[in-house]
């Protein structure tokens, strides 16, 4: 078997990278056991038209659930082996959670609010040639605010926004409770989304009333939990 390529952006603020997404396909990978080698990505390449993708078996695929779900037949991963019907359920909804709904509060405090918008230019620009950085960050902006208010999440007052963002953050803080990880134990493939997701927030160096949601003593712990065992190489994150 060739070794698998995943296609990121770049580092953000002390994380691997700033796409959530990416951060939990490699987390998921390192939980996995899967080697992987990683190179710049570029949504106009990816056959989904977003990042994460990966080379496997010389196919380009996209979609990092997809992604996991095919990595996991090819290479027979059991990290959620012996999980019971009820805790399959829970992680799937805690990941659609997250991912469906805590990411597009996450995409608004970065890009459509204005503080978070100054810190996130100076970072991100960084992926565009100079010259073109202030229209591509531009045109990325505007593209955010349109699919934000395509898929509804665009049309919530900031109140509002913030009010869901941290109700999700403080249902997942009371599912995981006193427990290593969100299912007990043991590091399951939902861990890699909750990682992933509460990385990219506690990295961002705005606050907001989310962001000292997705700081609270025991998420912190959490991340930090993951971050040593399956990160070791990367810096200290979150506040
Ligand atoms: N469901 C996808 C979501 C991936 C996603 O939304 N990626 C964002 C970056 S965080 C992206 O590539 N956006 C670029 C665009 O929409 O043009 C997955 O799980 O991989």
């Amino acid at each position: 078997m060739d070794p698998i390529v995943v296609y990121g952006s770049r580092p953000a603020w002390g994380a691997p990278d700033f796409s959530p997404f990416v951060m939990k396909l490699e987390t998921w990978l390192r939980l996995a056991e899967i080697p992987y080698t990683r190179k710049d990505g570029n949504p106009l390449r990816a056959p989904k038209g977003k990042i994460p993708y990966v080379e496997l078996d010389g196919q380009l695929m996209g979609d990092s659930q997809l992604i996991l779900e095919a990595l996991s037949r090819r290479h027979d991963v059991q990290l959620d082996a012996g999980l019971s019907p009820a805790e399959l359920a829970t992680a799937r909804a805690v990941r659609r959670m997250i991912e469906e709904g805590l990411y597009f509060v996450t995409l608004r405090l970065r890009w459509v609010e204005d503080d978070g918008y100054a810190v996130l230019y100076p970072a991100f620009s960084k992926m565009f040639p100079a010259v073109i950085a202030p229209v591509a960050m531009a045109l990325v902006r505007r593209n955010v605010r349109r699919n934000a208010q395509a898929q509804g999440a665009g049309r919530h007052s900031r109140e509002e926004a913030l009010a869901m963002g941290i109700a999700d953050l403080q249902a997942v803080e009371t599912l995981l409770g006193d427990q290593p990880y969100l299912l007990g134990d043991a590091p399951r493939s939902v861990d890699a989304t909750l990682y992933a997701f509460l990385t990219a927030i506690q990295t961002m160096p705005v606050e907001t009333p989310v962001h000292a949601a997705a700081r609270s003593p025991r998420l912190l712990a959490y991340t930090a939990r993951i971050r040593e065992r399956y990160w070791p190489a990367t810096e200290v994150v979150g506040r």
